[in-house]
């Protein structure tokens, strides 16, 4: 049974012996008092066999997989090198927002209040007697049974729970990572984003790049995307214009505390990627392509019959006569009904196999950030770029920002969904203290903050095709950002905010692309667009909204009323 529990704060009890049974990898007396409490506490409630202290060698590493091997639940691959295939109970394949809970003493200090017969959408919260009563029913000698299938998980108890007073996940049921690794979602946004508002810093679901153009001035970007829209594609873009290099800091979450000279320093907390593999080729992400090649655990791709893997998107294998599985163990074939790769599939790398790692990526300090971007997709009607009018009016922006589902979480078709900040799976606190937070860091004394942008890299024509490349394309967004940043005067103001000036975007050499579909700002569209955030900010924030926010769309109100 997967059953994970990190407590970050102190633990409750004195510091006993440690459970019978106990491997140490590293030396077990060496644990600190209450480190060995905690463990011997969970090993008390949950009865394993044995505990093993990890060690995090290379050696324990191998150890691992080679066992993970044993048992049927990692398969080798070896067209790469030290490359794993795991699938999953099909029914543990993405994060499940519904069982995704921030346990506090008051509801109102997790959600905000939600309208009679609104459905919530910014987190459930859960009281601390009822979280005792679900470990009760749950973790209580949950170690002691053998697995029973290739792949332990109980989807019809899964519970990923989070008390922020403590610094305390306790999770339960589901292998899938955005459930079960406990460092990434659950402490680096959800609880991180708690201690952030708390200490005055920020942790974001964004991606960092560092960009440098032609003549060699470079800047940091970072950008906030829901999951699964292209945060690992533009994180390790490779530009399709000439002279121009990004690098890549991280691919999912950014630190940002303010530094003493007033700039706004980011850190990648993680030291991996964990990314989605469909879509993902030598095309839209080489730099990924290479990263996987070693030292890597796919979940739930297909794999090919000369030890590879495959997923919708990748170029097919050039071997003769090769042969499909797919994620479900299966035999496929192209053209087959039924995708070979779950849609939420995804790669496990550590990120310093990434060829083009920042060389500041792991420096304590983090590195300066010039622009914050925020983006969905946004088949309709919202501009390519815009840039904010300033802090407060771009806080609103990210407030505002809405995406088509995906295939990450539990959601169902292609709704539109509002995400502010790409946070709504994240927040570790009330959602409307998270936008006052926000507001808050752009009025502290001294701070020189990033210029804020909005992309939407999935406009569609009338037909329903993509009217911007996108991919390496996407450079030519950003030198217009990194030229804004420098003061350039190149942008024309909307209701929406500030967009590029007719040739103020590079699109030589793209025939059929045409400034005009790129930038469409529709009185209609926006004035929809309003009515709907209205609403939902009615429905979902109602009195915990920042008056500011209000104030920020009754503007935008205005001025499309002038339109
Ligand atoms: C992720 C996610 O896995 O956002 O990064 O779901
Ligand atoms: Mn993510």
């Amino acid at each position: 049974m997967h059953a994970a529990i990190a407590r970050l704060g102190g633990c409750r009890r004195g510091p006993p012996a440690l459970a019978r049974g106990l491997r140490a990898g590293a030396e077990a007396g060496a644990l600190p008092p209450r480190v060995q409490a905690f463990v011997e506490e969970g090993a008390r409630l949950c009865q394993p066999r044995a505990v093993h202290v990890c060690d995090g060698s290379e050696a324990e590493g191998a150890a691992l997989l080679a066992q993970l091997q044993d048992d049927g639940l990692l398969h080798p691959l070896p067209k790469y090198e030290n490359c794993w295939l795991a699938r999953t109970d099909p029914r543990d394949v993405a994060r499940v927002e519904s069982r995704t809970v921030l346990v506090t003493e008051r509801e109102r200090d997790a959600v905000p209040p939600t309208a009679p017969g609104a459905t919530r959408q910014l987190g459930n919260w859960m009281s601390p007697a009822a979280l005792e009563q679900a470990v009760q029913e749950r973790f209580p000698g949950c170690m002691r049974e053998p697995l029973v299938s290739q792949w332990p998980c109980n989807p019809e108890k899964t519970l990923v729970a989070h008390v922020p007073d403590r610094r305390e996940i306790i999770s339960f049921g589901s292998g899938y990572g955005g459930n079960s690794l406990l460092g990434k979602k659950c402490f680096a946004l959800r609880i991180a984003s708690r201690l952030a508002r708390d200490e005055g810093w920020l942790a974001e679901h964004m991606l960092i790049l560092g960009i440098t153009d032609p003549e060699g001035r470079k800047k940091y970007v970072a950008a906030a995307f829901p999951s699964a829209c292209g945060k690992t594609n533009l994180a390790m873009l490779t530009p399709a214009l000439p002279g121009w290099r990004v690098e890549c800091v991280g691919d999912d979450i950014a630190w940002m505390k303010f530094g003493p000279d007033g700039r706004l320093r980011a850190i990648n907390p993680e030291s991996g990627f964990f990314g989605v593999a469909p879509g993902t080729s030598l095309r839209t992400n080489a730099n990924a392509m290479h990263t996987v090649q070693r030292n890597t655990i796919f979940t739930n791709v297909g794999q090919s019959s000369d030890g590879g893997v495959y997923w919708e998107g990748l170029e097919l294998p050039t071997t003769p006569g090769v042969t499909f599985t797919s994620w479900l163990g299966k035999p496929w074939s192209p053209g087959d009904p039924e995708p070979c790769a779950h849609p939420n599939s995804r790669f496990c790398a550590p990120a310093r196999q990434c060829p083009i790692m920042d060389p500041a990526w792991e420096d304590p300090q983090g590195v300066p950030i010039d622009a914050i971007i925020f983006g969905g997709r946004r088949p309709q009607g919202v501009p390519l770029v815009f840039e904010a009018f300033n802090w407060r009016h771009g806080v609103f922006v990210g407030s505002a920002m809405r995406s088509e589902a995906t295939a990450a979480a539990e959601h169902a078709g292609k709704q539109l969904l509002h995400d502010p900040f790409a946070m709504r799976p994240f927040f570790g606190y009330n959602a409307g203290q998270y936008l006052a937070h926000w507001l808050a860091m752009g009025e502290r004394a001294g701070a020189r903050l990033p210029r804020l942008f909005h992309v939407n890299w999935f406009l569609r024509d009338a037909a329903g095709r993509f009217v911007w490349p996108g991919f390496g394309h996407n450079a030519r967004v950003l030198a217009w950002v990194c030229r804004r940043v420098d003061g350039e005067p190149s942008a024309r103001p909307t209701p929406v905010g500030l967009v590029p000036r007719p040739g103020a975007l590079d699109l030589a050499g793209l025939p059929g692309v045409a400034y005009e579909d790129l930038f469409p700002v529709e009185r209609p569209f926006w004035e929809h667009e309003a009515r709907q955030l209205r609403r939902y900010f009615d429905e979902h924030f109602g009195p915990d909204l920042p008056p500011e926010l209000t104030a920020e769309l009754e503007a935008l109100e205005g001025r499309l009323k002038k339109m």
